[in-house]
């Protein structure tokens, strides 16, 4: 009776690697997609000199044609020119303009495609300061 528990623990041990393999694979992102890495202004800072635009850098080259950025205030309110567009000279760098804006919250909202058709999106707040 004792042989059963051979492919018992053989059945266990298969079942242990699969649920580690699960787990393993979140942690390893598709390589082309496109998640922010970073952004100005930064992402949760305050700033006191707001730029004239807003930008945002990903870590895949990004499509154009659907990718987007807008700006909002505390409303919701677009605030942004209405440009948002890929940088010509960097396929990374996703902008929109800025009109000088009145102390308080924004959210930066984005969505972009990624050169292997993945859409990703988020947002963050920033600051304006007195
Ligand atoms: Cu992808």
């Amino acid at each position: 009776m004792r042989r059963a528990t051979a492919p018992l623990r053989w059945l266990r041990f298969t079942l242990l690697l699969a649920s580690a393999w699960a787990t393993l694979i979140p942690s390893q992102p598709a390589k082309a997609h496109a998640f922010l890495d970073h952004a100005l202004p930064a992402v949760g800072s305050t700033v006191h000199a707001l730029p004239g635009a807003v930008r945002l850098w990903f870590t895949e080259e990004i499509e154009p044609a659907f990718s987007s950025v807008r700006v909002q205030d505390s409303a919701g309110k677009e605030v942004d020119r209405g440009d948002s567009r890929v940088d010509a000279a960097d396929p990374r760098v996703l902008t929109a303009s800025l009109p000088s804006l009145a102390p308080g919250t924004y959210r930066v909202v984005w969505r972009v495609v990624s050169v292997d058709t993945h859409v990703t999106q988020g947002d963050f707040t920033f600051d304006v300061a007195r």
